[in-house]
């Protein structure tokens, strides 16, 4: 059997490749679109699947609202709780979010106003950002990241499309907060709630979520990154070796 060197070297760098590579893919830990169930890792409180009504399709192609999504009142805390995780050091979360009917934005006296949407990790906020769909006067504190809203005030549904009850999606995916969120812990505990001073009915403000997923990654070590270009720098030499072979 005749094999060259340079078909060694080929092969060597391939394997390292493929290992470097597998190190720093993300791991997909929990997914669902709510279409049938409530999966067991959420604690939904009084929340509920139910139809999307005129949310459904707003999203790019491969991650839109559809069928159905898991609706809560204000004041209601949807938990998901993730045990047995891989060994990891960054997670990254993603969700479409509906904000429906007449939240009241950011707090300014009134009771019934300071619409906070708050995410927690572990305990600790990782978001807390209101949200304002009725009166144009109302502050919403959100600012999304280009590209992350699908609506903002428009009438998709529910209560109704009268002036305080317009809508809003967005698509949290692609908002940095969620991403690359230190955690190495074996569990990942997350709560989601709108809160306020005096909570309002379902028929006035409620909010939503469809194609909640959580990945994780770790963290590529330095050797990770040596073997990567030590790869790469393979290949080049590779190149030319041919090249002046070929000759
Ligand atoms: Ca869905
Ligand atoms: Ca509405
Ligand atoms: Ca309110």
């Amino acid at each position: 059997m005749n094999i060259k060197l340079p078909s060694l070297c080929l092969l060597a760098t391939g394997i390292f490749l493929v290992e470097a590579t597998q190190v720093i893919a993300s791991t997909s830990v929990f997914s669902t679109n709510f279409d049938l169930t409530i999966p067991t890792e959420i604690s939904a409180g009084t929340a509920f699947l139910t139809g999307v009504e005129g949310y459904a399709g707003l999203g790019p192609s491969d991650n839109q609202f559809g069928d159905s999504f898991l609706r809560s009142q204000t004041g209601n805390t949807v938990t998901l709780t993730l045990s047995d995780l891989p060994v990891h050091q960054t997670l990254n979360l993603g969700f479409l979010f509906a904000a429906i009917d007449s939240l009241d934005g950011s707090s300014d006296g009134d009771p019934f106003h300071g619409d906070y949407f708050t995410i927690k990790l572990d305990g600790k906020q990782i978001f807390h950002e209101s949200f304002a769909n009725a009166a144009p006067e109302l502050i919403q504190s959100y600012v999304p990241p280009p590209g992350v809203e699908l609506a903002h005030r428009v009438d998709l549904g529910f209560t109704g499309p009268g002036s305080y009850y317009t809508d809003s999606a967005y698509n949290m995916d692609i908002d940095p907060a969620f991403q690359n969120i230190s955690h190495i812990a074996s569990t990942a505990t997350f709560e989601f709630v709108i809160g306020s001073e005096v909570y309002q009915e379902l028929a006035d403000e409620s909010w939503a979520i469809d194609n909640l997923h959580v990945t994780v990654s770790p963290i590529p070590e330095p050797e990770t990154y040596a073997m990567l270009l030590a790869g790469l720098g393979l290949i080049g030499v590779m190149g030319r070796f041919r090249k002046y072979s070929d000759v």
